[in-house]
């Protein structure tokens, strides 16, 4: 770049590590002195005291030191992937944003997954709301989608968000508990905001227990707008579609993963991607125009509510594939600062009050936990087009301009200039009124869609979401609560807070809470259900396969394939981790010892045991749980004859049900077949 015709900085964007550097190469310390002994302090005789002039330690130890940043205030715990997105239906006749103008056209991404209330180490299968930020480099700067898997949120106002995550972290006195909102402080918030109750709903069901970051969906939850070429605003929702459906855990499975493998979500995407098993969503659109806005029962700026797929259709556009793992976990996903206000020509902004205080936060909260305002020159954050600007200076400056002019206008015909034609414009939306703190009069109505969201899930969603509220509400100490958060479920069905008062054993059930407005009596959306839209495949899914010495290899090899050309990964689990012998002498490597593999997961199990086998797995604790377990989780199970006579009797009261399947020369066909139905569902009923 030439001296003097910009004062920007040079290429972004390239890698983003260091190599910590071969063996053939010396050891040096931060500023490449060549260092002679990484092992032993400089010191004065042999045992003698250390030395201050000793930099080598010192620049070692101080490093150390500080090498941990303030972690997100909320999405501490969070896992990144990067990618591309691209475009299958243009969106042109809409917005002029620059990726939505070309079809087939490619724009790389930056996508991290988060649990929301968990510190940084907490477990990945807490419930939680989860995290679905995406960054786009697109061509006109970075556009970043900062959103959740559930299309809702709790409050209206951003006025509310500390309030809200104060209580449903942990207790400020006690510390604990830990990435929970059973305790008092979430439910004594939650049941004095009305507001919440929709979103209530969502997190109280199975989609805040999904089986992984690859089975969710994602939302962008504001209202958003699109402006076309000529100025022209059409509202807009996005939606993320897992490609590989939707799937969720149980509770049961949810609490034993969390100790068998509490990076089970992180662990996923990371194998998902190195085994070429690319992750990937569909981008969707709701788009309206401000006649919809105006018709519709619900107020679109208000973030607790959603506009159903049923009344506009999500017109899908594009896809979204993570095929590139992190080359360092700090460096990309802990860096990564998402901002809801970057938005690129042809996005925009609503008035929804959540939104425009969001705002405000991320670019404040990327000071603080980054240290300075240059955390844009952060190769993870900084835009891949090239950028001109006269901002200078500060914390870790590392693209510095260069020229004489720093300023403009100028006269020495240095630097960038302003674009009227081609630079962002907002939309030039009427606004005006008396300045007041109010809430519109549209945001009154809390439990019409909380019910539509209920009656849309099916009986046994329907159930998760009751024993949920049970679970949750007996963690709470104060009665009051309890009843307090049962009094609004009486508005939004009567049932519902019916099974709930019985399982907390409420003696009286309280009065129903006063609504604001009337509840509105909506039509059940099926796309609002998880188990309403199966998704027929078990591509992409775990059948753990747990082994025996002397087992029919060719039993093994035929359940493989089977699973494998199904798309699924096989894990093969055996009392020791350096595998079995068949009966004729072939070794099979082992993935897991059975100790360390309990069947939580794994989305199907199978047991190949010989006779001795199924007598020592009979015997074994582990084996007998893990067989157990799968049969309680509503699994589909495949047994060999052995393992079905003298280790099923062992480990599982119950008779095999339609959902047990026995491993004969044709039975693996069958089985791999079932499993896309992802679980025996009437055992579950
Ligand atoms: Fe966030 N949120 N949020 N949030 N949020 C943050 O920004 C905030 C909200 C979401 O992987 C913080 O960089 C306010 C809704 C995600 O790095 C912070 C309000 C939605 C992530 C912040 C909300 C989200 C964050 C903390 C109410 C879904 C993780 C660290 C007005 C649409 C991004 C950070 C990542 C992170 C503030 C509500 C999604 C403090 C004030 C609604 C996915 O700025």
């Amino acid at each position: 770049m030439a001296k003097d015709d910009t004062r920007t900085d040079h290429g972004t964007g390239g890698e983003t590590h260091q190599t910590a550097g071969g063996p053939h190469e010396t050891m040096t310390t931060q500023v490449g002195m060549p260092v002679s002994d990484d092992q032993n302090t400089l010191k004065v005789g042999d045992r003698g005291p250390h030395l201050l002039e000793d930099q080598v330690f010192r620049e070692k130890i101080f490093h150390f030191d500080h090498e941990r940043i303030p972690e997100r205030v909320v999405h501490a715990r969070g896992y990144g992937a990067r990618g591309y997105f691209e475009l299958t239906d243009p969106l042109s006749d809409l917005t002029r944003a620059d990726l939505f103008q070309r079809k087939g056209e490619k724009t790389e991404v930056f996508v991290r997954f988060s649990t929301v209330a968990g510190n940084k180490g907490s477990a990945d299968l807490a419930r939680d709301v989860r995290g679905f930020a995406v960054k786009f480099y697109t061509k006109e700067g970075n556009w970043d989608l900062v959103g959740n898997n559930i299309p809702v949120f709790f409050i209206q106002d951003a006025m509310k968000f500390p309030d809200l995550i104060h209580a449903a972290k942990q207790e400020p006195d006690r510390g604990f508990p830990q990435a929970q909102t059973a305790h008092d402080n979430f439910w004594d918030f939650i049941s004095l905001m009305p507001e919440s109750m929709h979103m209530v709903m969502w997190i109280m069901s199975d989609r805040t227990i999904p089986r992984s970051f690859r089975f969710m969906e994602g939302f962008g939850v504001h209202t958003f707008r699109l402006v076309d070429g000529a100025g022209k605003s059409t509202f807009v929702k996005f939606h993320w579609k897992p490609k590989l459906g939707l799937q969720s855990v149980l509770w049961d499975e949810a609490v034993k993963i969390n100790g068998a493998d509490p990076d089970f979500h992180r662990r996923d995407l990371w194998d998902a991607i190195q085994m070429g098993d690319f992750p990937e969503w569909e981008l969707g659109v709701q788009v309206f125009d401000d006649a919809f806005a105006d018709s519709f029962p619900f107020d679109v700026l208000d973030a607790t509510k959603l506009i159903p797929e049923e009344d506009v259709p999500v017109r899908i556009v594009g896809r979204l594939v993570l095929d590139r793992v992190v080359d360092n976990f700090f460096a990309e996903t802990e860096q990564v600062a998402f901002q809801t206000g970057n938005i690129v020509p042809g996005i925009d902004h609503s008035n929804d009050p959540l939104l425009q205080g969001r705002n405000f936060s991320y670019l404040d909260t990327q000071l603080k936990r980054l240290g300075g305002p240059n955390f844009n020159h952060i190769p993870v954050n900084a835009p891949r087009c090239p950028f001109h600007h006269f901002q200078q200076d500060g914390h870790m400056a590392m693209h510095n301009p260069v020229g004489r002019a720093n300023y403009e206008p100028n006269s020495h015909g240095l630097g960038p200039r302003e674009n009227p034609e081609t630079g962002f414009t907002s939309y030039p939306a009427e606004e005006g009124g008396a300045k007041r703190r109010i809430r519109a009069e549209s945001f009154a109505d809390h439990y019409s869609q909380a019910r539509q969201f209920y009656i849309s899930q099916t009986a046994i969603e329907q159930a998760n979401i009751a024993n949920a509220l049970v679970f949750e509400l007996s963690k709470c100490e104060i009665p009051e609560i309890r009843a307090r958060v049962v009094s609004h479920l009486l508005n939004i069905d009567a049932g519902l807070a019916e099974e709930v008062a019985t399982g907390l054993g409420l003696t009286d059930m309280p009065e129903a809470a006063t609504p604001a407005k009337p509840v509105v009596e909506t039509e059940p959306s099926p796309a609002l259900s998880i188990l309403a839209q199966p998704p027929g495949t078990f591509e992409g899914r775990k059948l753990g396969i747990l082994v025996t010495d002397g087992i029919d290899g060719k039993h093994f090899d035929a359940l493989k394939k089977a699973a494998t050309e199904a798309g699924a990964q096989v894990v093969v689990i055996a009392k020791a981790v350096g595998g079995v012998e068949t009966n004729r002498g072939r070794r099979i490597e082992a993935d897991e010892k059975i100790d360390g593999a309990p069947s939580v997961l794994y989305d199907a199990v199978a047991v190949l045991a010989s006779e001795d086998g199924a007598a020592m797995l009979a015997g074994m604790h582990p084996a007998r749980t893990f067989l157990a377990d799968a049969f309680a989780h509503g699994k589909f199970i495949a047994l060999t004859a052995p393992a079905a006579a003298a280790f099923w009797p062992k480990a599982v009261p119950e008779e095999p049900d339609g959902g047990v399947f026995s491993l004969d020369d044709s039975g693996a066909a069958s089985f791999v077949e079932a499993c896309a139905g992802l679980r025996f569902w009437d055992r579950l009923a």
